[in-house]
């Protein structure tokens, strides 16, 4: 941990720090003629909740991003880096796609979408506990069109990886079917491919294509299924070597030594909000923003934001259990020696004001 709050985490000489859609074309990142060393950017998309935080720190094998059992808990994209010899994955961490209610689910929405542009390979995330739904479709029809374009990637299918996730708490049965439902969601999905036609004559072009044409039906171009629990680990081994197997020749676009672009300030902040969430019911979840407002390290203060007065009380706790068990908890999970001083205040509508939004970093 640095005196820094603006430097990222795990990463200590700052020179690529760049803000670009994915740190393409970044200083830090040029190939410096390793040869084959290959290199990309992976998403992992979903809806809320799903496990999609779980499972970029279970691959990363450490914590990078926040979880809960709280829908819509990550706010911002999260990049964490896996680095492995002659290798390097940039895991996507991304907000749930969901049917936006204020500013900030439209902005959590914008970070997906972005998220999902000009990418090497897409982790489209279901859960085997809950049926596909609408917002499913959605995940998976969003996934399958960033495969099919890109302004430099290959389009195809075979960069979209399906996972279907918590298999350890649903039967084999429901995990089929799941991945069933995925599989025929996929099928139905037309013009994905924006098929090249340059190369057909009359004939095909008039009695469209089968599949004898050399050209594949749906359910041959690639989409590899998987079922995984993120959090025990089951099956992420399998789902990572697919990954690997799928990252074209590239640059190290991060430094070796660095696991996440989160600011250290940020992180201490989410942290806090991991916390918080843990605790809280009901609708405050949503409400609850954190931001830190002073870093003398190794004193930091972090600003608890909620939208109502009498929220107030309930994150405070009785005689202040809450905050203070709380920053127990945090303080565990710095370095030793970290001062966290934690206060409430109120901002109403915060959730509806973009510089709000934009203040906390979301
Ligand atoms: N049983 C089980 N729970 C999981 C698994 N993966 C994630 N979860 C839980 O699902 C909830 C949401 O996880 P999170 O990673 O925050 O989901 P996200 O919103 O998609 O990022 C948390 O309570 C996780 O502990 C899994 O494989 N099995
Ligand atoms: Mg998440």
């Amino acid at each position: 941990m640095d005196t820094n709050p603006d430097q990222t985490t795990g990463h200590d000489d700052g020179a690529s720090s760049d803000r670009s859609a994915h740190g393409r074309g970044a200083t830090g990142g040029e190939n410096r003629g390793e040869g084959s060393f290959r290199s990309g950017f992976v998403a992992v998309v979903g809806r809320p909740n799903v496990g999609k935080s779980t499972l970029v720190n279970q691959i990363l094998g450490t914590k990078v991003t926040i979880t809960s059992r709280r829908p819509n808990t990550t706010r911002r994209s999260v990049r964490g880096v896996l680095h492995r010899p002659g290798v390097q994955v940039v895991l996507v961490d991304t907000p749930g796609l969901h049917r936006p209610r204020s500013a900030l689910g439209r902005r959590l929405n914008e970070q997906v979408v972005e998220a999902l542009y000009d990418l090497d390979v897409v982790v489209a995330m279901l859960d085997a506990t809950a049926s596909l739904g609408p917002g499913d479709r959605l995940v998976l029809e969003r996934a399958a069109a960033s495969c099919a374009s890109g302004s430099n990637r290959e389009r195809d299918l075979r960069r979209l990886l399906v996972v279907v996730n918590k298999v350890d708490r649903a039967t084999s049965a429901e995990v089929l079917a799941q991945l069933s439902a995925a599989h025929e969601v996929l099928e139905g999905v037309k013009n994905v491919g924006t098929l090249d036609v340059s190369g057909m004559n009359d004939e095909v072009l008039r009695h469209g294509v089968s599949h004898e044409d050399g050209l594949e039906r749906e359910q041959d171009r690639g989409v590899e299924y998987f079922a995984v629990s993120a959090r025990s680990g089951r099956g992420v081994d399998e789902l990572l070597e697919a990954v690997l197997e799928r990252l074209p020749e590239g640059p190290r676009y991060f430094p070796d030594d660095m696991v996440s672009d989160v600011p250290e300030a940020f992180w201490v902040a989410e942290l806090v909000r991991e916390q918080l969430l843990a605790r809280v019911r009901d609708e405050l979840p949503h409400s609850i923003a954190c931001r830190v407002s002073e870093w003398e390290w190794p004193r930091v203060r972090v600003e608890i934001v909620v939208e109502r007065e009498s929220q107030k009380g309930i994150v405070i706790g009785r005689g202040g259990e809450v905050l203070k068990a709380v920053g127990t908890a945090v303080r565990e999970q710095l370095p030793p020696g970290a001062f966290v001083e934690l206060y409430v205040c109120v901002e109403k509508h915060w959730q509806e004001n973009p510089e709000a939004i934009e203040r906390f970093g979301y």
